[in-house]
């Protein structure tokens, strides 16, 4: 029987690419983003018996209710969660960065997160369904400047295995994705539109593509029924870790 994922953040990046790769795995997509000059050109590409569009930002409760009831017959089964879209905005650190950006990011990658969660939670358990939710390397590995983004991604990888826990029994599965560098939309968001900044942060290090993410994501949706991956961290090879930083006197 043909599945069904509903994906936010369809627009761009990881989210896009999932949403190419699931309907060429035969997948059926709920494409969900702001942008809907680029969800028309999605279900343009994918067909429009394999894309059902919602174009509204997450961060309105009554859109996003408003959405699920809208959607028509052959999308009302949902397999699979993917709850992709999220965003970082700004570097400086704490003293110096925007309460609005702070605000923003709690309120697309925490507040809008949980309630699609929450409202999509009867119909997931029914079809004994799944969840990945895509949280970050930042969730674990604090950076000068990563704060309310990292804090925002720390609570996505707790609340997954928190969901996880109170699913228990229901055979919905419930993975948190937590990848580092990948070049996506995601640094010119964060840099409110430097594409140079962006360009120079991805050159000559081969970072993660959306193509690597979206193979990721259907591995981990079509395992056998049985498997659940808790959590899967993922870096470039060109990525790793550095030690402490060491305040001395002068
Ligand atoms: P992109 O900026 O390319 O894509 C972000 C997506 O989120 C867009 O489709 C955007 O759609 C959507 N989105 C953002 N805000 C809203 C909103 N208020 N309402 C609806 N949709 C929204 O970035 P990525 O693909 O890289 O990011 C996807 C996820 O991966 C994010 O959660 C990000 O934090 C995470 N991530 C990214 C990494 C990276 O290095 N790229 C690494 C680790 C995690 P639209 O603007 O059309 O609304
Ligand atoms: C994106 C990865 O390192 O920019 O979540 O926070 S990082």
């Amino acid at each position: 029987m043909t599945k069904t994922a509903w994906i936010t953040g369809a627009t761009s990046g990881f989210g896009r690419a999932a949403a190419q790769r699931f309907v060429a795995g035969g997948w059926k997509v709920i494409a969900c983003g702001r942008r809907s000059d680029r969800l028309d050109a999605l279900r343009e590409e994918l067909g429009a018996s394999n894309v059902h569009t919602c174009a509204f930002d997450l961060r309105d409760e009554a859109a996003l209710n408003g959405a699920i009831a809208a959607l028509p017959e052959g999308f009302r089964a949902i397999d699979l969660l993917l709850n992709n879209a999220g965003l970082a905005l700004g570097t400086a650190p704490a003293q110096q960065a925007s309460l609005d950006d702070w605000r923003t990011m709690i309120d697309t990658n925490v507040t809008a997160l949980v309630t699609l969660t929450r409202a999509l939670l009867p119909a997931l358990i029914a079809r004994r369904g799944g969840i990945i939710n895509v949280s970050s390397t930042a969730a674990r590995h604090p950076y000068p400047g990563g704060n309310v983004y990292a804090g925002s991604k720390a609570f996505v990888s707790q609340f997954s295995l928190n969901l996880r826990a109170d699913l228990h029994g229901t055979g919905v599965r419930v993975t948190t994705l937590e990848p580092g560098m990948a070049q996506t939309e995601f640094t010119l968001v964060r840099t409110h539109g430097d594409q140079a900044a962006s360009d120079k942060l991805y050159a000559g290090m081969q970072p993660i593509t959306a193509q690597d993410i979206a193979d990721t994501l259907w591995w981990i949706a079509n395992l056998p029924p049985h498997l659940n991956v808790n959590r899967l961290e993922m870096m470039p090879t060109r990525q790793s870790f550095a030690g402490f930083q060491i305040h001395r006197d002068a």
